[in-house]
C-alpha cells in the first residue's frame, strides 16, 4: 500500500529558497510532483526550471549512497564505521607527524543550503585548527564580506536592495533574472523588476554584457570589466563636487568624509572615461537621476566581487548609498533582521580577522580564517616541512570552480591522503582515497539560516525532511562529528554536548540575555536534538523570540515548524543602524588602511592600457555552478558552454558563428565553440564556468557524454587577485582568440 503526502519545504538549490509543494509517496520513496507553493510568504508559487533538481539528484543512479574507497583505479563500497575509523586514524597520524597545517580543507557552495552543516562547521574548523582552509567564498563574496567588516564590524551584514519599494534600481555586476538574485533574496526577480517599472520607477544595469536583466531594464550601460571601482569613485567625486552629499540620520556616526573627498579628487568623470568605457555625460546623468529619484538603490554583486578591484567596488557601492542617504533607508539598501539573530549586535566590538597568518607559498594573508582559493594549488604543491599531507573537501569541486583548475587537478596527485565529503565522483573527488556521501536534501531537514540574512522581507522558514534516510546513512554534520570524535578520542555525544554548551555560553553573554538562566534553556529545548536544539535557542533568543517565556507570542522552533509555508516577519525596517554596528565606538569609518593601500593601486590602473580582449563569465538558468550537469533534464538542449563574442570582434579575427576558435591566456588554451552575440561589449568575450567534464575516472556519465564543455577556469590565472580580500579575479581576464580552420 502506498500513501500520498504533501510536504512543504524550501528549494535548496539557489539563494532564492523558493517555497515548494512536494507530492510524495513516502513508502515507495517517490517524488510524484514538485510545484511552487502558492501560499509561501516569499515566493508566492514562483519556481524556476531548477526546482526539480534535488528530486533528480536523489534518484540519480550515479549519486553515491555509501562510502567508497579507492583501490588503485577502482572504487569499492565500504561500511561507514570502517571508513570513518580508517580516515580518522590517518588524519590523526598526519596531524601528529606533520602538524595541524599539514591537513588542508576546501569548503564548497552547497553547504550554504545546509543549516546543520553550517552550525557544525565552526566546530569542525576549530578542532582541525588548520591554517590551510580554503573555500568557494574567495571565488565569490569575500570582497563584500570585507567591505561589511570594515564599515559595520560584521562581515555578514550585507545591505540588501529594497526591490519592493525602490523607484530607481541600479544593478552592477549581477544578473538576477538568471541567478535569481544573490545577496538579495528575491524569488522571481523578473517580477520584482517589472513591478519597479509598473510603479513608474526605473531599472538601470551596468554590465559588460547586455544580459537578461539588462533586457528587462530601462537603461543599460556597457562597462569595461574590472573598472567599476573607477566609475564608482567618479560618482563619489561628483557627489562632493556638486554638493550632493546628504547622509541623513546616519550623518552623526560617520567618520572620514574629508579624507574620502580628497581621495576621490583624481577620479573625475573624464579621467575614468577611457578605462571604463562610460562617457562622462552618461555618468553625470546617472548621478543626477539617482540623486533626483525618491527612493534609489544601488546594488553590486559577483561581477563586482570577482574582479581586480573587488573590495573597492563592493565598498564604493555602500559608500554611494550612504552618501546619498540611501543606506538603511526605505527603498534603498537595507539590512535584514534574521530570526536566528546573526545580525544582532553582540555588545562587543568585533576584531577584523585578517592577516593573522599567511600562505606558505605566496605569503598571502588569511581572511576570516581562510586562505585564498586561488593559492590552493601552490599550497598543495609545497614540499618538506610545508607539505600538505591530507586534504578534506566538503561539497566543493575546485578543479572546475577555482582559477587554474588544471593546476589544482595536478597538485591533488601530490597530496598523500584525500577525503571528499561529496555525493559524486567528479573532477575533484576522483582524486580521493575515500568519498563520504552525506544524506541528500530530501533526507535531512533544513532552515534558511544564511539566506534569511539578505532576504527582501524578514522571514523564518523550517523545511522538514521528506524521506527517511537509508539505515546507517549520515547527515553531513554527523560525518563531521564522527570524524572528530574518532580523531580526538571522544564520544559523539560528548562533542554534541561541547558544542551545545559552548554555544549556550556564547549566546547568553549578550547583555540583553544576562538574566536568562542557562538551566532553564537546557530544559526548555531538551525535546530537540543536535542542530535543531541549537536552532531553537537561536530563534528563541533572537529578535522575534519568546525569550524563554518573557515574550509569550514570540518565536520558538516549534512555532516555526508548525508554519509549513514559512512565517513572514514583515518588510525590512529602516533605522537599524547604528544599533547593529559592531564597530569600535559604534561608528562607521569610511576608510581603512587596507582600502587606502588599494586606492593607490586603483589610481595606478588609470594609466594601464586597455587590453584588446578580456574574458568574463555568465550563468544560465539551468546550471548551478558545476554540479547539476549529470541530470539529463538539465544537460539536454543546445550547448551552453560557448564563447560569446561581439560580431565585430569575431569578424576581425576571421571567426565563424557556430565554428570553433582557440582561446588562450597566461595559463592555458582551449578550443571553444563560437557564438556571435551583439550583446557583448566590444573587447569582451564570455564563457560560463562549471563545465569541463572531461577528466578520466569520474562517474558522471550524463555530464561527460551530453554536456562536457570546457572549463573557463583553465584559462583563469590563479595569480591575479583582488588584493585586500584575496578573492580570485575571474572577470576581466586578458585573453587572445584566434580562428582555427578559418578560410
Ligand atoms: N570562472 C568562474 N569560476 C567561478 C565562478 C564564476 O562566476 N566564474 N563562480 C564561483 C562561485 S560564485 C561559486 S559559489 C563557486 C562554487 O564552487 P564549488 O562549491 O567548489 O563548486 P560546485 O560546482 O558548487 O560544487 C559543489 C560540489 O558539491 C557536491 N554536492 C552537491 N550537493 C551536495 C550535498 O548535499 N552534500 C555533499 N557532501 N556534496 C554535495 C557536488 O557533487 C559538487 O562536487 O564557483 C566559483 N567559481
Ligand atoms: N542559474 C544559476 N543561478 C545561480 C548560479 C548558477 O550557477 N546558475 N550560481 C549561484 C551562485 S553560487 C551565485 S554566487 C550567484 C551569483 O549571482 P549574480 O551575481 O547575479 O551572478 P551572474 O549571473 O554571474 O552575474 C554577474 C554579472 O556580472 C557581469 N560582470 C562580469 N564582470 C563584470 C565587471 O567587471 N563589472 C560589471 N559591472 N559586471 C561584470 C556579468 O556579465 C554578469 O552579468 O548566482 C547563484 N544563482
Ligand atoms: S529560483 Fe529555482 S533553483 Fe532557486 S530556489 Fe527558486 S526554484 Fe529553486
Ligand atoms: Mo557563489
Amino acid at each position: 500500500m502506498s500513501t500520498k503526502d504533501i510536504i512543504y519545504r524550501s528549494c535548496p538549490t539557489c539563494e532564492a529558497s523558493c517555497g515548494l509543494t512536494l507530492e510524495v509517496d513516502r513508502d515507495r520513496g517517490d517524488i510524484l510532483s514538485i510545484k511552487g507553493d502558492a501560499e509561501d510568504t516569499r515566493s508566492n508559487g514562483y519556481v524556476c526550471a531548477k526546482s526539480q533538481a534535488f528530486a533528480h539528484i536523489h534518484s540519480d543512479p550515479e549519486r553515491l549512497r555509501r562510502p567508497v574507497k579507492r583501490i588503485g583505479d577502482d572504487w569499492i563500497e565500504v561500511e561507514w564505521d570502517e571508513a570513518l575509523t580508517d580516515i580518522a586514524a590517518r588524519l590523526k597520524d598526519i596531524r601528529e607527524l606533520h602538524g595541524k597545517d599539514a591537513i588542508a580543507m576546501y569548503y564548497g557552495n552547497p553547504n550554504g543550503h545546509n543549516f546543520h552543516t553550517q552550525i557544525y562547521t565552526q566546530l569542525f574548523i576549530q578542532m582541525l585548527d588548520t591554517e590551510r582552509f580554503f573555500s568557494a567564498g574567495s571565488v565569490d563574496q569575500q570582497p563584500k564580506n570585507l567591505s561589511s567588516d570594515l564599515l559595520y564590524g560584521n562581515p555578514w551584514l550585507f545591505p540588501v536592495p529594497d526591490l519592493t519599494r525602490t523607484d530607481f534600481f541600479v544593478c552592477m555586476g549581477g544578473n538576477p533574472l538568471v541567478s535569481q538574485g544573490s545577496l538579495l533574496g528575491a524569488p522571481d526577480a523578473a517580477a520584482h523588476l517589472a513591478d519597479i517599472r509598473k510603479r513608474g520607477g526605473k531599472v538601470v544595469v551596468l554590465d559588460p554584457r547586455h544580459t537578461e536583466t539588462a533586457q528587462a531594464a530601462d537603461q543599460h550601460l556597457f562597462i569595461r570589466p574590472g573598472t567599476d571601482a573607477l566609475l564608482l569613485f567618479a560618482w563619489v567625486n561628483q557627489l562632493f563636487v556638486q554638493g550632493l552629499v546628504a547622509i541623513g540620520p546616519l550623518g552623526d556616526c560617520v567618520d572620514g568624509l574629508e579624507r574620502l573627498e580628497a581621495l576621490a579628487r583624481p577620479f573625475t568623470p573624464e579621467a575614468i572615461a577611457e578605462r571604463t568605457g562610460i562617457k562622462p555625460a552618461d555618468l553625470l546623468a546617472l548621478v543626477a537621476d539617482f540623486n533626483a529619484a525618491d527612493s534609489p538603490s544601488l546594488y553590486g554583486r559577483i561581477g563586482l566581487c570577482t574582479q581586480a578591484f573587488g573590495t573597492l567596488a563592493s565598498w564604493l557601492i555602500d559608500v554611494v548609498n550612504l552618501l546619498q542617504g540611501r543606506l538603511d533607508a526605505e527603498g534603498g539598501a537595507m539590512f535584514a533582521r534574521p530570526a536566528t539573530g546573526q545580525n544582532e549586535n553582540t555588545g562587543e566590538p568585533a576584531e577584523l580577522m585578517h592577516g593573522r597568518w599567511h600562505s606558505r607559498a605566496r605569503g598571502l594573508p588569511e581572511y576570516m580564517s581562510m586562505l585564498p582559493a586561488s593559492c590552493m594549488a601552490e599550497e598543495l604543491e609545497c614540499s618538506g616541512e610545508d607539505a600538505v599531507h591530507a586534504l578534506i573537501t566538503v561539497a566543493g569541486n575546485p578543479v572546475l570552480s577555482v582559477p587554474n583548475g588544471k593546476r589544482i587537478d595536478a597538485a591533488l596527485d601530490n597530496v598523500g591522503f584525500v577525503v571528499a565529503l561529496d555525493i559524486y565522483i567528479n573532477e575533484t573527488t576522483r582524486h580521493a582515497d575515500y568519498i563520504l556521501p552525506s544524506t541528500t536534501q530530501l533526507e535531512h531537514s533544513n532552515y534558511d539560516f544564511l539566506f534569511s540574512a539578505f532576504a527582501q522581507r524578514n522571514f523564518a522558514r523550517y523545511s522538514p525532511r521528506v524521506f527517511k534516510p537509508a539505515p546507517g546513512s549520515l547527515d553531513q554534520y554527523a560525518i563531521f562529528v564522527e570524524l572528530l570524535s574518532r580523531m580526538n578520542g571522544l564520544q559523539a555525544s560528548e562533542l554534541n554536548e561541547m558544542l551545545f554548551e559552548g554555544m549556550l555560553e556564547t549566546v547568553l553573554k549578550a547583555p540583553a540575555l544576562e538574566h536568562v538562566d542557562a538551566s532553564a534553556v537546557r530544559e526548555a529545548t531538551a525535546h530537540h536534538h543536535n542542530g535543531e536544539r541549537l536552532l531553537d535557542i537561536l530563534l528563541r533568543i533572537g529578535p522575534y523570540g519568546d525569550r524563554f517565556g518573557e515574550a509569550r507570542d514570540g518565536l520558538t522552533l516549534d512555532k516555526v515548524m508548525a508554519s509549513p509555508h514559512g512565517i513572514d516577519l514583515g518588510p525590512l525596517q529602516a533605522g537599524v543602524l547604528p544599533d547593529m554596528l559592531r564597530t569600535k565606538g559604534g561608528r562607521i569609518s569610511l576608510l581603512h588602511p587596507l582600502l587606502e593601500a588599494d586606492i593607490v593601486r586603483l589610481h595606478d590602473s588609470l594609466s594601464f592600457k586597455v587590453p584588446e580582449l578580456v574574458l568574463i563569465g555568465r550563468r544560465h538558468i539551468r546550471d548551478m555552478n558545476s554540479w547539476l550537469h549529470n541530470l539529463s533534464n538539465y544537460a539536454r538542449g543546445k550547448n551552453r558552454c560557448t564563447l560569446m563574442i561581439n560580431p565585430a570582434d569575431a569578424r576581425a579575427r576571421n571567426l565563424m558563428d557556430g565554428g570553433e576558435a582557440k582561446i588562450g591566456s597566461t595559463v592555458g588554451e582551449l578550443i571553444v565553440p563560437v557564438e556571435f552575440n551583439d550583446g557583448l561589449m566590444p573587447g569582451v568575450v564570455s564563457l560560463p564556468h562549471g563545465f569541463g567534464h572531461r577528466y578520466r575516472g569520474t562517474r558522471q556519465s550524463v555530464a561527460t557524454d551530453m554536456l562536457p564543455g570546457v572549463s573557463a577556469n583553465d584559462l583563469i590565472d590563479d595569480q591575479a587577485l583582488d588584493i585586500p580580500s584575496g578573492t580570485s579575479v575571474v572577470n576581466g581576464v586578458p585573453v587572445s582568440v584566434t580562428a582555427i580552420n578559418s578560410v
